[in-house]
């Protein structure tokens, strides 16, 4: 089975209801009160973390996810139902990003974050009642429910992480201080996902992760490790494993500062993270030479371990235990992007001339309030022109050249300008600007 630590998912959250435009009937009353009831709320989507799961695999397979919408308003002022919530459970680790920017990082097993909010129910007419109008023949269609893409990554939430050019004996080491049993052999690429461990070293539990082995040019996507770089970045050691035989026979005190620079590379954090030097294989002839050179440059970072015999091995898990309780608490993600909602309906809008006569309005606020109408309804119709002339659409749009019989165009919806007064609303006496609605 593959190991599946980035996915692509398309969420939708829930449309809201429909208000319901509604009357009383009673017997010998002609016209009783507007008691149409509004819509239900649409359902959210919600990203959870659950230790349980380890991989992105479920949403691999299955990367649409949308939540139910709100039942419609009914009469009697009977408000529709809410949608239900969808929760979708990742991994602990999990990182959220939308168009590239992060947005959420799910580190701790419980943790919730809104994907994508449900819409707001639309509101029936029975709300709509006021001491100037007592009979509104208005009511609103339900919000769309938000949509939105993600790309998801986890990043394995390890205290220490191994690196070092492949063959170097990773996964070796992985398997001496752990119960972890990764897989060993005498070539490169032997390790293709990451393996994680746990050691205890005088009374101090950490978790290990070993990834694949690095090469030149890793970080631009050569070879297996740069996918898998991104689970050593939350890491607060790296252990920089060595083959003082050196990667395919070439120079080991080289190919330090080869494996360094890939670190660098790929992430500034990665670069910021304590690394130790590791020499492997002590037990194996011409170690000694290699441990030598690479105190002469490094001094105090170099330690010289055999995976094999376990010789040194105490010595280092001192070291790595003395790093760890430097820098204490695992590292997050910026967390301040935790507690940003993306729900913010901001009133602004922009207009473009598209030429051919027809106008673009875009901006959350101004579709929203185009899908939510009910066009078929003057009432409504008229309380969208004075909302759009209140937030300054009308005067943008002149601006922007627009002639009678031009097309504005807001999301999916379209509309017909025209400048000449309402007819078919007589409650406007001024003969002022007003966007006609057009067909479709
Ligand atoms: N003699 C000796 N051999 C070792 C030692 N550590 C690892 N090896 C051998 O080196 C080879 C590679 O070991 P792995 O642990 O698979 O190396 P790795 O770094 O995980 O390699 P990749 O997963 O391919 O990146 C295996 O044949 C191991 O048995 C050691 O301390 N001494
Ligand atoms: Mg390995």
């Amino acid at each position: 089975m593959n190991f599946i630590d980035k996915v692509h998912v398309f969420i939708a959250a829930g449309n809201g209801g429909d208000g319901c435009l509604s009357f009383l009937r009673e017997k010998f009353m002609e016209f009783g009160g507007p008691n149409g009831g509004d819509g239900g709320r649409g359902g959210d989507v919600w990203f959870e973390a659950a230790s349980r799961l380890t991989t992105l695999m479920d949403l691999h397979f299955h990367p649409h996810l949308e939540a139910g919408r709100g039942g419609h308003g009914k009469g009697s002022e009977k408000t529709g139902d809410d949608g239900a919530d969808v929760t979708v459970k990742v991994p602990v680790g999990t990182v959220v990003y939308r168009d590239g920017a992060l947005v959420a990082d799910l580190h701790e097993d419980g943790q919730r974050w809104r994907a994508a909010a449900g819409g707001r129910g639309g509101r029936g007419n029975a709300s709509f009642k006021s001491r100037h109008n007592t009979a509104p023949r208005l009511a609103e269609k339900g919000e769309p429910g938000e949509k939105a893409e993600y790309d998801l990554e986890l990043k394995l939430l390890a205290d220490v992480g191994l690196v070092g050019f492949p063959n170097a004996g990773k996964s070796s080491f992985l398997a001496r201080v752990s119960r972890a049993k990764p897989k060993i052999a005498d070539y490169p690429f032997t390790t293709l996902t990451p393996n994680l461990g746990v050691a205890y070293h005088k009374h101090v539990s950490f978790v290990l992760a070993d990834i694949p082995g690095l090469i030149e040019g890793a970080a631009g996507g050569k070879g297996l490790g740069a996918q898998f770089l991104r689970h050593v970045e939350r890491t607060r050691v790296l252990l920089h494993l060595v083959d003082p035989a050196g990667y395919m026979g070439e120079d080991p005190v080289a190919g330090v500062k080869t494996i360094e620079g890939e670190l660098k590379t790929f992430s500034p954090r990665l670069a910021e993270t304590p690394r130790v030097l590791v020499v492997n294989k002590t037990d194996l002839p011409g170690a000694d030479a290699v441990v030598k050179a690479l105190k002469k440059k490094y001094r105090g970072r170099v330690l010289a371990v055999s995976a094999a015999t376990g010789a040194g091995v105490d010595e280092l898990l001192d070291r790595v235990i003395e790093e760890l309780a430097k820098h204490e608490g695992p590292r997050h993600f910026d967390d301040r992007a935790e507690a940003e909602t993306v729900h913010k309906v901001e009133q602004g809008f922009s207009v473009e001339n598209l030429g051919g006569g027809v106008f673009a309005l875009r901006g959350r606020f101004v579709e929203r309030a185009s899908a939510m109408l009910d066009a078929s309804l003057p009432e409504a119709v008229q309380r969208y022109q004075h909302t759009l002339k209140r937030i300054g659409v009308d005067r943008a749009l002149k601006k922007a050249g627009i002639q009678e019989g031009d097309t504005v165009r807001c999301a999916e919806f379209e509309f017909e300008w025209t400048d000449t007064a309402a007819k078919r609303l007589p409650q406007r006496r001024d003969k002022r600007t007003r966007i006609g609605i057009g067909k479709k």
